[in-house]
C-alpha cells in the first residue's frame, strides 16, 4: 500500500499536474522557437477534420492501481481494507481529513460525478471502475479475490454471517456513539447485546469446525466479524466478554495471529485503538 499525507487529489491527480505542466512545457518551447525564427508564433493547428473530435477530458484520470478513499480514520473503510489487505492487493488509500472540514468539501466538489450520493468511501479501479458504498465496494473485492465462498450455497451463507456481523457492529455503535446515558448504553452492550451476538456467532462456528463462518475458506464476513470482536475487545470489559465465549476467543487469536492481519494493524497510520473518536 501506498501511503501518503491526505491530499484532494491523491495520486489520481499528480497524474493531471503532470500532464498539465507537460503540455505548457511543450508551448513555452514551441514559442520559443517561433520566436528565434522571428515568426509571429501561429495558433497550433487546428484537429484534423477527418478525426473524431477528442473527447472532453476526463472528470479525473484512471488510477493506476486500486485507489480507497475515505477519512484519515478506519470507520467504514477499515473492513474494505483489511480485505485488500488479505488479499494482497496492492492498492493506494487517498486519506480526507477528518472530521469532515474544508479538505472534504473540497474534494466532494470537484468529484461530485464519481460521489453517486455524495459520501465516501469511494472505491476506483484502474480500467474506470468507481464505486461508492462500503458494503459494495468489500462484495466486489470478495468476488474478485474469491473471498465470497465456492459456491452459491456458501456465497448467499456468507452474505447472511455479513449481515449479522453488520448488526452486532450496530449494536456497538450505539454504545459507542453514545451521546446520552453513555455508562447505561455501554454497559447493555457489555452485558447483554455482545454476549447475545457472541452467543449466535459461537453456534455458527461450531457447526463449521470453529475455524470460518462458512465453508473451508476464510470470506469478507470473518474478516469483518474480526474487526467487531476487536471492536468490542477494545471497550472496557470486553475482552472479559469474549473470554467467556472459547470458540469465540480462540476464533479471535487466530485471526489475530494471520500475518497480513497481524501486520496491517501494526502498521496501520490511520488506526486508532477504539474507543475514540467515532467515524
Ligand atoms: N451506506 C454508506 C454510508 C456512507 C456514509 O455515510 N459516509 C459518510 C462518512 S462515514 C459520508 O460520506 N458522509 C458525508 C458527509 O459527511 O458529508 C456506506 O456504507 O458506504
Amino acid at each position: 500500500m501506498f501511503l501518503k499525507e491526505p491530499t484532494v487529489e491523491g495520486t489520481v491527480i499528480r497524474q493531471s499536474l503532470k500532464s498539465d505542466k507537460n503540455t505548457t512545457k511543450k508551448k513555452e518551447m514551441w514559442e520559443e522557437r517561433a520566436k528565434e525564427k522571428g515568426a509571429a508564433p501561429a495558433p497550433p493547428k487546428s484537429p484534423r477534420k477527418d478525426r473524431a473530435e477528442p473527447a472532453e477530458p476526463e472528470l479525473e484520470p484512471h488510477v493506476n492501481k486500486p485507489t480507497l478513499t475515505y477519512w484519515e480514520i478506519p470507520g467504514r473503510a477499515e473492513s474494505v481494507r483489511l480485505l485488500l489487505e488479505v488479499a494482497g492487493e496492492d492498492y493506494d488509500y487517498n486519506p480526507i481529513r477528518y472530521p469532515g472540514g474544508e479538505h472534504w468539501k473540497e474534494y466532494r466538489t470537484k468529484y461530485a460525478e464519481g460521489l453517486t450520493f455524495s459520501q465516501i468511501p469511494r472505491y476506483q479501479e484502474p480500467g474506470g471502475l468507481d464505486v461508492v458504498q462500503s458494503h459494495s465496494i468489500l462484495r466486489h473485492i470478495a468476488r474478485k479475490y474469491g473471498l465470497n465462498g465456492t459456491n452459491e450455497r456458501e456465497t448467499t451463507r456468507i452474505d447472511v454471517m455479513y449481515e449479522g456481523v453488520q448488526d452486532f457492529l450496530a449494536a456497538h455503535g450505539r454504545a459507542f456513539y453514545a451521546t446520552r446515558e453513555k455508562e447505561k448504553a455501554l454497559a447493555t452492550f457489555i452485558n447483554d447485546a455482545a454476549p447475545t451476538w457472541l452467543t449466535a456467532f459461537t453456534k455458527v462456528l461450531e457447526k463449521n469446525g470453529g475455524e470460518f463462518l462458512v465453508g473451508s475458506k476464510l470470506s469478507y464476513a470473518d474478516t469483518t466479524l474480526f474487526i467487531a470482536l476487536k471492536r468490542t475487545a477494545e471497550m472496557e470489559g470486553g475482552m472479559g466478554v469474549i473470554e467467556k465465549f472459547p470458540v469465540i476467543a480462540a476464533y479471535y487469536a487466530k485471526m489475530q495471529a494471520l500475518p497480513r492481519i497481524k501486520a496491517f494493524y501494526a502498521s496501520d497510520p490511520y488506526h486508532f485503538t477504539w474507543p475514540a473518536e467515532g467515524s
